[in-house]
């Protein structure tokens, strides 16, 4: 397993030269699927040192861009290796995007890849996108699942707003919601009314793929 520690300090001090390095280091040795998501858990983690600083009024909105960009080369470069093993046929369909009020991607980007990875076919909408269009999208690729994205406390209302789209479109019972970001809890998916939630990638396409199993059975 390799040690992240060092590299979760770096990326919350916003030290490319350091995390660049360490994350060449970590390429250089046939990493694991398991390693490239402890890099990206601690470059996660920086994030969160980098949001507190910011809410700290250390760092400023170009520090949050820069962070991005920093997380968004990391994801760029792990993606081949975080693939799932037993790769099926394509296993469901999932419309994913950004609610409205929120332009927050990275997140919704990592857990498309992972999606991929493990053979979902994914209908990304993008981000800051109303209700209507996700339902839209739902029903025009019938899909199995929606994923909505959000970090944004005001993303919480546009949630719900997308599930009550749902409901409005006639598919509400078609498909399974699927909340993500780092505001949402249990408290905010049964507020949204949603099936259910992580603030982890990986976690929610293991809880997709359940879903699709069941589905099938
Ligand atoms: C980078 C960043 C930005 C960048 C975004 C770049 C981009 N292209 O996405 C920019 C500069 C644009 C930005 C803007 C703003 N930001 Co900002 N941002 C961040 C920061 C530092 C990191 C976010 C990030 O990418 N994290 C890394 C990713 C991988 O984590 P993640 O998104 O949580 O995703 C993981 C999981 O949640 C999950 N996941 C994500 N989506 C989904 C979906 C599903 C379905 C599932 C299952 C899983 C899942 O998978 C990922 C991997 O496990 C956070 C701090 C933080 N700790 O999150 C603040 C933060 C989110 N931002 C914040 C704020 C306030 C803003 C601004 C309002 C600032 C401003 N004054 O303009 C604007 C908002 C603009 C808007 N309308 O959306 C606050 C939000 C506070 C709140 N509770 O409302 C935070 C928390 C910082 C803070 N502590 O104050 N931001």
């Amino acid at each position: 397993m390799i040690e992240t520690e060092n590299l979760k300090i770096a990326v919350g001090e916003l030290d490319e030269e350091r995390v660049n390095a360490f994350l060449d280091a970590s390429l250089a040795f046939s990493p694991t699927e398991e390693d490239a998501r402890a890099v990206l858990a601690a470059y996660q983690a920086g994030m969160d040192i980098v949001g507190e600083r910011f809410e700290q009024g250390r760092y400023f909105v170009g520090d949050l861009v820069f962070a991005g960009s920093l997380f968004a080369a990391a994801v760029e470069k792990l993606k081949p290796l975080l693939g799932f093993s037993g790769g099926e046929g394509r296993i469901g369909m999932v419309i994913l995007g950004t609610v409205e009020g929120d332009i927050h991607f990275i997140g919704k980007n990592l857990f498309k890849t992972m999606l991929e990875a493990a053979s979902f076919h994914v209908i990304d909408i993008g981000i800051d996108q109303p209700p209507k269009a996700f339902a839209d999208a739902a029903v025009r690729y019938q899909a199995d699942i929606v994923g909505l994205s959000g970090l944004l406390t005001t993303a919480v209302d546009s949630m719900r707003d997308t599930v009550e789209a749902l409901k409005a479109a006639g598919i509400r019972r078609k498909v399974k919601v699927i909340l993500g970001g780092s505001i949402v809890t249990e408290a905010i998916c049964t507020y949204a009314g949603a099936d259910d939630w992580s603030r982890n990638a990986y976690e929610g396409v293991g809880k997709c793929r359940n879903w699709m199993r069941a589905k099938t059975r």
